[in-house]
């Protein structure tokens, strides 16, 4: 098949996994280009069947506010034409949905039919999309889609209740490439973060707000009374400056790494203990899934899809949200006993390959194949 894979290039999840997708696709045979602003940052570089169409938008100065969703459209309108392409597949609802439409909507006019398939990542619908400025767009272009998929059950059932929709919606989970085998300790690069005798807990994220990333630094706080720990955080975002303003209140600077954006996060997971995932709402948690595949279990909150993926007891431990006591308490449950935690590294692997890439993309392309049957 041809496909047409529009995201968002930078570091959110939808994003990792659109391009995920794109690059699994590529190396089963298809065709897939993509449309987006930037080059994507999981893509890498030149790749057989893979094809990249920028998104230039001009900065007419007439524009206060730049139409990317028209062109975004125009784009798509070009590649799907000049490039013949069968299907597109669009992440993210906002503007990605609507744009396609747009897009089907002018090829049809030309006499060329082109199904598109929209994923729901999860902020496009618990925070973002629920905002009554979206909501009609939103509802329309999940009743125009050719076909809708959501990331987890608990996203399905978000869906169904903040928009006016009864389409089908499938829910094909998250992925991840599992390796066939543990890393083995890079123990040079680990001492560079912490001593043989003390632990390491990470965290990955975008630092929203939803990420609740002061959690992390209370758990990391209390874990750290009873057991000499580093904590390694990872990514940028808006929430940063008040954690670092809360890290130095309470006097844990020389503890914390603020590791920043970094392309290479499984390196930093390999060298972890504990990965803490303590979000307001997650329709996956694709980051716990990332730490899970390299055997490190995941302290988190039970918000949203994040029970389909950790499960409780087995691959860590999941608590209210807010609870951060009980999570630090848990945290100490894999901490002070080495059985324990070896035991629970090894179930999060295992629990890790139920969402292994080569048994989710035929998901994809079964749903594929059955959109262009409909068409
Ligand atoms: O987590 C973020 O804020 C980024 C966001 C995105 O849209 O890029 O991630 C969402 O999509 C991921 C991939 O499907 C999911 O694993 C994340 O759980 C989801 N984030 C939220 O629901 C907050």
């Amino acid at each position: 098949m041809k496909i047409g894979i529009v995201l968002y290039p930078t570091y959110g999840g939808s994003g990792i996994v659109g391009t995920e997708l794109g690059k699994a696709l590529a190396l089963k045979g298809h065709e897939i280009h993509f449309i987006t602003y930037s080059h994507p940052v999981r893509l890498g570089s030149f790749t057989k069947n893979i094809f990249y169409h920028e998104v230039v938008v001009s900065n007419y100065p007439l524009f206060e506010y730049e139409p990317y969703e028209t062109v975004l459209a125009s784009k798509m309108v070009d590649v799907v034409k000049h490039e013949e392409l069968d299907l597109l597949h669009v992440h993210y609802a906002i503007p990605h949905a609507s744009a396609a439409f747009m897009a089907r909507q002018i090829l049809s006019s030309q006499g060329i039919k082109v199904p598109f398939v929209t994923t729901l990542h999860g902020t496009d619908i618990t925070l973002v999309g629920r905002d009554s400025s979206f909501e009609p767009v939103i509802s329309f272009c999940l009743n125009e889609s050719d076909a809708v998929t959501a990331v987890s059950e608990s996203l399905k059932k978000d869906t169904y209740s903040y928009f006016k929709t009864d389409k089908e919606i499938h829910v094909i989970p998250n992925f991840i490439p599992v390796p066939e085998e543990r890393a083995v300790m890079n123990y040079s690069l680990r001492r560079m973060y912490a001593q043989d005798n003390e632990s390491i807990l990470c965290h990955i994220s975008n630092f929203r707000k939803v990420k609740r990333v002061a959690d992390v630094m209370h758990v990391f706080s209390k874990v750290n009374q009873e057991v000499k720990s580093k904590l390694l955080l990872v990514g940028d975002g808006p929430e940063r400056y008040v954690i670092e303003e809360l890290c130095r209140e309470l006097e844990l600077c020389d503890r914390v790494t603020f590791l920043g954006k970094i392309q290479d996060t499984r390196s930093v997971l390999e060298l972890s203990d504990i990965f803490v995932l303590p979000s307001e709402t997650e329709s996956f948690g694709l980051a716990a899934l990332e730490a899970m595949a390299v055997g490190v279990p995941v302290i988190s909150s039970n918000s949203g899809g994040i029970p389909e993926v950790n499960i409780h007891g087995y691959s860590g431990f999941l608590s209210d949200v807010g609870e951060t006591a009980d999570m630090a308490k848990n945290a100490l449950k894999l901490l002070l006993s080495e059985e324990t935690l070896a035991e629970f590294k090894k179930n999060a692997i295992k629990r890790a390959r139920e969402f292994d890439i080569r048994k989710i993309v035929g998901q994809y392309e079964l749903l594929y194949s059955q959109v262009l049957k409909g068409n």
